[in-house]
């Protein structure tokens, strides 16, 4: 039996969780999800990497929109911005259901952890999913605008602003669940799916024991570029990568990754850059990375099996 840990932020990560999905039984995979997009909006706790790897994993997400469920409307916010409220974080009539009930729970005294099991079970999905801490961490950016969270740079001003640094707010006072720390003993295997490392990686790494955790593991440990061909699958991962200073490419992303990960593997497009990377001290496999269906996202999580063995 194998015991993968998938690391994961939004839509790349959750691309990839599922074709682990589809060919490792349900205790053969965890996926430890970033926690520190998560904030307010309406009086409701909103969590959208753990929302966007459940609902995919579930087969209910909105792909489209890359967030969210689908066959959504809109109405409840409609009326809030009737009411005058400056709406700008959209939440769906359906999507409402989710914070509502994660609020609801959250404010009784129950856990994220506990939460995400509780709506994952409801929703048929049986793979683990944990959020890497229970307690609050916040993404928050330093921009050329100012400093600001990660939901209103991202969302509010749509990932204009020139990024200077980003840091985890509350990061210093988070404990890795027991859940998390238990699948990181136990695990054979590492992947660091194709999220962003600076905004979806970068928060799981920096919850106070994880790198530890890590630094104690010796079975493989493989990250996947999110950067194809110099630009991001999706998401600003492109730009932050120009804004911070490092090289927008595959080996820009690895150099982030040294020290963490024995094998990197970049998309075809990309192999002129293998020698490169491999300078890093770093194993690479060169494969189609680029995941638009369900088979392609199957394809890839079998070539890392493979690898890995
Ligand atoms: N992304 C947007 O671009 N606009 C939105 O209004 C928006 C709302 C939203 C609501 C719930 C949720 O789970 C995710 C949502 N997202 C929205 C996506 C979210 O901002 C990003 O996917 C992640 O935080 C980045 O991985």
């Amino acid at each position: 039996m194998r015991s993968v840990v998938a690391l994961a932020g939004g839509v790349g990560g959750a691309k990839l969780a599922l074709g682990f999905s589809q060919i490792l039984c349900p205790d053969e995979l965890t996926v430890i999800v970033n926690t520190a997009d998560d904030d307010r909006f309406y009086g409701l706790h909103v969590s959208p990497d753990l929302d966007t790897v459940m609902y995919t994993l579930a087969g209910v997400s909105n792909v489209e929109m890359g967030w969210g469920l689908k066959d959504e409307s809109f109405r409840t916010l409609g009326k809030l911005k009737e009411y005058g409220l400056d709406a700008w974080f959209n939440l769906g009539d359906l999507d409402l259901a989710t914070h509502l009930f994660r609020t609801q729970m959250i404010d009784e005294g129950r856990t994220l952890s506990e939460v995400c099991a509780k709506l994952t079970d409801a929703l048929g999905v049986r793979h683990r999913l944990l959020p890497v801490t229970d307690d609050p961490i916040r993404t928050m950016i330093e921009t050329d605008d100012g400093m600001m969270s990660f939901q209103e740079y991202f969302v509010k001003n749509r990932c204009d602003p020139v990024v200077r640094s980003i840091s985890f707010a509350g990061s210093e006072n988070c404990r890795i669940t027991d859940d998390t720390k238990e699948s990181l003993v136990n695990m054979d295997l590492l992947v660091f799916c194709p999220s962003n490392p600076f905004l979806s990686l970068a928060p799981i790494l920096s919850v106070p024991g994880f790198r530890e955790m890590l630094g104690s593991y010796s079975g493989k440990s493989i990250a996947v570029s999110p950067i194809v061909g110099g630009k991001a699958i999706k998401g600003p991962a492109a730009k932050i990568l120009q804004e911070l200073g490092h090289d927008v490419s595959s080996l820009g992303v690895a150099r982030q990754y040294v020290g963490l990960c024995d094998i990197f593997i970049i998309d075809e497009i990309d192999v002129s850059m293998k020698e490169s990377i491999e300078s890093l001290g770093m194993e690479v496999f060169v494969t189609k990375t680029v995941m638009q269906t369900n088979q392609e996202k199957q394809q890839l999580a079998e070539f890392i099996l493979d690898i890995s063995t």
